[in-house]
């Protein structure tokens, strides 16, 4: 089929109102790919991934699903894992990759302590902050974008991180809509992990949160307008990343120079005025003009965004 003038653009727009949100696939662990179940297969096969049963994101910051993703169920295995490991993250959509390009990603991780992390219920963890990105070093790209053409999101686990269970929560915040309240998409996924090595790096008791609670629906990184001025700062939300995964003796647990200890980052330079609807850049969905297109055909189609 033959398609002319502004039909593909609006095709593209029908599809972003369907399919607009995403998961994880499958993560890689020091090297080792582990796939996950699928939506609302959780089981079968056995996975190490926590399994949502949607697609679409949390919306509200006070929602248990905040902790690992919508209705995630414990997972049947745990990977193993070394201090230091990189790990990749590949979210994915139903049209293939993630596609969302505006908003930070976050990383988390919880000790299960006593309880096998197979049997560890996310609503008993206190998680500590291990990595967050927001744009891109010196410009207004964000480092969420470079997953639209199917990269994976990187972070590496903390260099002296003390053995034991963990998960290993990745989120991803997509901003798109925030300037109302309500507006942001949560994205989370955990990992059950079962880390080895002789480390001692453990979070303070106040580097310690519950998820939900840790974030409010005013915090300036949550109800924010992303467009408007894209130079101005941008304000994590939750804690500060726990001072063991970047301290002397541990060095930085993520080399990548995007990662920011700090929870403000400054901006690079201003974007480029016009973002036009082309086949080949999904993201063009989210200009601030294609963003009321989203919304308007998200409404007039019944999928909430
Ligand atoms: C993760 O690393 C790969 C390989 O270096 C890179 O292509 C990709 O852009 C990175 N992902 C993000 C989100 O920056
Ligand atoms: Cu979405």
């Amino acid at each position: 089929m033959k398609l002319s003038g502004a039909a593909p653009c609006l095709l593209l727009f029908f599809t972003h109102a369907a399919d607009a949100h995403g998961w994880v696939g499958s993560v890689n662990i020091g090297g080792t790919l582990y796939t996950g179940d699928g939506l609302g297969t959780s089981g079968s096969p056995p996975s190490v991934i926590r399994q949502v049963d949607t697609n679409s994101p949390v919306t509200s910051v006070s929602d248990p699903n905040l902790a690992c993703g919508p209705n995630a169920q414990l997972a049947q295995e745990v990977a193993p894992a070394n201090p230091g490991d990189p790990i990749a993250v590949y979210w994915v959509s139903t049209e293939g990759p993630w596609f969302h390009n505006v908003g930070p990603m976050l990383s988390y991780m919880a000790n299960c302590g006593t309880t096998p992390c197979t049997e560890f219920e996310a609503s008993q963890a206190m998680w500590f902050k291990i990595e967050q990105v927001g744009r891109d070093p010196g410009s207004t790209a964000w480092a969420q974008a470079s997953m639209n053409s199917g990269a994976p999101a990187n972070l590496s686990l903390p260099n002296n991180l003390a053995a034991g269970g963990y998960l290993l929560r990745h989120e991803i915040i997509a901003l798109q809509n925030a300037v109302s309240e309500g507006g942001a998409e949560f994205y989370a996924s955990c990992t059950q992990l079962s880390v080895g090595g002789s480390g001692d790096g453990a979070p303070t008791q106040d580097e310690l949160v519950k998820l939900p609670g840790a974030y409010s629906a005013t915090d300036p990184g949550i109800l924010v307008d992303v467009y408007s001025n894209p130079n101005a700062p941008y304000t994590f939300p939750g804690p500060p990343i726990a001072a063991f995964v970047t301290d002397v003796s541990g060095s930085s647990s993520s080399p990548t120079a995007s990662t920011s200890r700090a929870t403000t980052t400054a901006m690079g330079s201003a974007p480029s005025a016009a973002t036009t609807c082309a086949l080949k850049r999904r993201v063009s969905t989210q200009s601030p003009s294609a963003k009321r297109w989203h919304r308007a055909l998200a409404r007039w189609s019944g999928f909430s965004l």
